[in-house]
């Protein structure tokens, strides 16, 4: 099961909005073949695995990291090609809580005869998927903030400007996260002081399929209650889509039409101007997103903290001082110690110069 987790991470960058998906087949204690799940619309882990063991499947184990899917959908069910096979017994990491699946999968396969056990290794298989899981469980995606700060904790100059507190090998880490992405959102302040593109390019993935992954751009997301993008900003300049999101104020209404094709205007309910940010986040569930980026200063990463939203705080530290009139990571007043938000650091790593650090917010 462990080498059927690590194949199904060959597919971290590709198989949105599909799961990330391992499949290994054992016979006589040997591995005879091994299947993951690429691309949506193309064959499921277990199909590529069956179709290389061949005839050898019959009587085989079968290792997978999610339930055998019993519907079809854009491919036919996994767990009829596994009783084909003559697969003899099935192991799953964890059941599929999509809810065309949702155990009729290992229902079907019992009922064919099929010894099956599970879950196995299931942190590990929820560690492969969390914003498919979510996205299945609570109709939200998951949700990563990206931050770069100083070592004195500081995002930007009193100006707004960041560019650039961290080093290229930080930002090119940055290209890792967006590439496993489904949207990046940002705001409009950012969008124009950096005039950010917030685009993927193959050329600064680390990984051997970068064509792939930058095949499929992320949708970019521009939190722009008052519809103040210009049109020469540097985020339309490639045409891939974009949500333009406004609060739908009548104010906005001449500012509404004649984008480029690729900019979708969109109205959220919004409270004091604001973007409800749980609606914009269900909206993109809607569409299918697993993961999204948030990618903004501390303004609107402090909102998404303050109304518990964020799953994951990546932060790139920058061995620099910017000063105490510097803004600060989030904004986020707090008044008394007792108000302090805890976290959990799940990893810290040297990315060149910098340090990343990767937190959750501690629930216990
Ligand atoms: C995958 N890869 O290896 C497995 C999946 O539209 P389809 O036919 O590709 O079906 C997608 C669903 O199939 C997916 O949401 C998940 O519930 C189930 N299992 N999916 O993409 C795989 N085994
Ligand atoms: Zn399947």
């Amino acid at each position: 099961m462990a080498q059927a987790l690590r194949l199904a991470e060959r597919g971290w960058l590709t198989t949105m909005p599909n799961p990330r998906v391992g499949c290994v087949l054992v016979r006589d204690g040997d591995v005879i073949a091994q299947g993951w799940h690429y691309r949506a619309g193309e064959a499921h882990a277990e199909v590529h695995a069956l179709r290389q063991a061949g005839e050898q499947a019959r009587g085989a184990t079968a290792y997978v990291t999610l339930e055998p899917c019993s519907h079809t959908g854009k491919t036919g069910p996994c767990c009829e090609a596994l009783v084909a096979a003559g697969v003899a017994r099935v192991v799953f990491a964890m059941e599929d809580p999509n809810p065309s699946v949702a155990g009729r999968g290992i229902e079907h396969l019992r009922q064919a005869g099929i010894a099956v056990s599970g879950p196995l290794l299931e942190d590990d298989a929820r560690a492969l998927n969390p914003g498919f899981l979510k996205r299945m469980e609570r109709g939200l995606p998951w949700v990563r903030c990206k931050l770069a700060m100083s070592l004195d904790g500081r995002t930007a100059m009193a100006d707004g400007r960041s560019k650039w507190v961290t080093s290229r090998k930080s930002r090119e880490d940055v290209q890792q996260l967006r590439a496993a992405s489904c949207a990046i959102i940002s705001g409009i302040d950012t969008v124009l002081l950096d005039n950010a593109a917030l685009t993927v390019r193959a050329a600064d993935l680390r990984v051997d399929n970068a064509m792939d992954a930058a095949e499929k751009q992320p949708l970019r997301v521009v939190l722009d209650s008052r519809l103040r993008l210009t049109r020469d900003a540097e985020i339309l300049r490639q045409a891939t889509p974009i949500w333009l999101v406004h609060n739908g104020e009548p104010d906005n209404a001449q500012r509404l039409h004649d984008w480029p094709a690729h900019v979708q205007v969109i109205a959220l309910p919004a409270a004091d101007g604001r973007i409800d940010l749980l609606a914009l986040l269900k909206a993109l569930a809607q569409q299918q997103c697993n993961e999204v980026l948030v990618e903004a200063g501390a303004t609107l990463a402090g909102s998404f903290l303050r109304r518990g939203l964020l799953d994951e705080v990546i932060v790139y530290m920058a061995p620099k001082l910017l000063g105490s009139s510097a803004r600060p990571l989030f904004d986020l007043p707090l008044d008394t110690m007792s108000a302090a938000l805890p976290l959990k650091i799940r990893d810290i790593r040297a990315v060149g110069e910098d340090w990343r650090i990767t937190a959750v917010p501690d629930m216990e």
